[in-house]
């Protein structure tokens, strides 16, 4: 009987992260920047329309993607029906724009290597859900209020934006999620406080500063002692991909060399808030090592080293870290 029990456990063992939050505060770019690459559909105006189930798989070489149509089942609103509409053994970014836009799918799977993350005696699944707060289409909303209320994962990663704390909209979905956590003790939280490069320190907007007010303004909310993580989300992104020889838009270029200058001490880390200081000792790459240059375009080489530490700076390691700490307990 023992042994049965082991053997259904170790195919049903998923540890389930669903990553939510109102619009554009950086949910598919925080994803894409764990999986080293942009593949989930990000931009400046109410994006994402799906929810998109990432699975890991850590010796897949490519991701494989099906879209679905989820309808409710009409006697009972809790069975949702699953139709497929499409399929692809590879997928590619440009596949998964389509599909986000095609009002026929509103669900997707993926299975491939996250980058970041290791599947140990099971395997770690990421969701990606649109902001609930789009004016324009309320079928977001039911999404991700599904996902949130029904869904059977483990950790939330709530994504703030800080250019954005205390706006109404996320209070009222933030009051929600706080809801829905009392009825279900077992289930960690975890606050991102994305796009903090964005903060001029020399204006007075001081990381630290920033995190306890995002504290305060969360504990009165509900939440005790939240786990609060600065975090460039843009910035580990942008820097993966120049390591993998992933080619950088103008833009994207021009914002990577403006984040190696800005971003370049441990200050988001030392700043996360109720965090042990064993996570925070993940140390950055070591300098006196032998550096490479690498080529970003036609005349513009970066040291290597600067690159990994400016991924470490970013904040998004020590989120990765305590994914896989959890992880680790969850599978044990
Ligand atoms: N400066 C800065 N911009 C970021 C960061 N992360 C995301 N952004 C930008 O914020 C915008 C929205 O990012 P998305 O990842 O699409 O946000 P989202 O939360 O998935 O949005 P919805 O899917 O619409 O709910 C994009 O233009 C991103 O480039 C960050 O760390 N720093
Ligand atoms: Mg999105």
């Amino acid at each position: 009987m023992m042994v049965q029990n082991k053997i259904s456990q170790s195919v049903v063992n998923f540890f389930e992260i669903i990553v939510i939050a109102t619009m554009s505060s950086g949910k598919s770019t925080l994803i894409n920047s764990m999986l080293g690459q942009e593949l989930l559909h990000c931009a400046n105006e109410a994006t994402t329309a799906t929810i998109t189930r990432i699975h890991n798989k850590d010796k897949q070489r490519n991701f494989r993607g099906s879209a679905y149509r989820l309808k409710s089942n009409r006697n009972n609103k809790k069975v949702r029906l699953r139709s497929l509409v499409d399929y692809q053994n590879i997928i590619d970014s440009n596949t998964l724009k389509e599909w986000n836009a095609d009002i026929n799918i509103n669900y997707i799977n993926l299975v491939g290597n996250i980058f970041s993350i290791n599947n140990i005696n099971g395997d770690i699944i990421l969701y990606d859900s649109p902001g609930p707060n789009n004016s324009q289409d309320n079928n977001h909303e039911s999404l991700t209020f599904d996902l949130l209320a029904n869904g059977h994962y483990n950790m939330i990663i709530y994504v703030l934006n800080a250019t954005q704390i205390g706006i109404n909209d996320d209070q009222l979905f933030l009051s929600q999620v706080n809801q829905v956590l009392k009825t279900d003790k077992s289930k960690k939280i975890i606050f991102i406080l994305n796009k903090a490069d964005i903060l001029d320190e020399e204006k007075g907007e001081n990381v630290e500063k920033f995190v306890e007010t995002t504290a305060s303004y969360l504990e009165s909310i509900g939440f005790i002692k939240p786990t609060i993580i600065p975090v460039s989300a843009i910035s580990a992104l942008h820097a993966r991909k120049a390591l993998s020889q992933q080619s950088l838009t103008r833009f994207e270029r021009n914002m990577l060399q403006q984040n190696l200058n800005n971003l370049d001490n441990a200050r988001l880390i030392k700043a996360s808030y109720n965090i042990s200081n064993s996570f925070k000792k993940i140390s950055p790459p070591n300098l006196d090592k032998q550096d490479i240059l690498i080529t970003i375009k036609d005349g513009l080489e970066i040291p290597k080293s600067k690159i990994e530490n400016l991924i470490y700076f970013s904040g998004l390691p020590l989120l990765e870290s305590i994914i896989n700490h959890n992880f680790k307990k969850f599978s044990l």
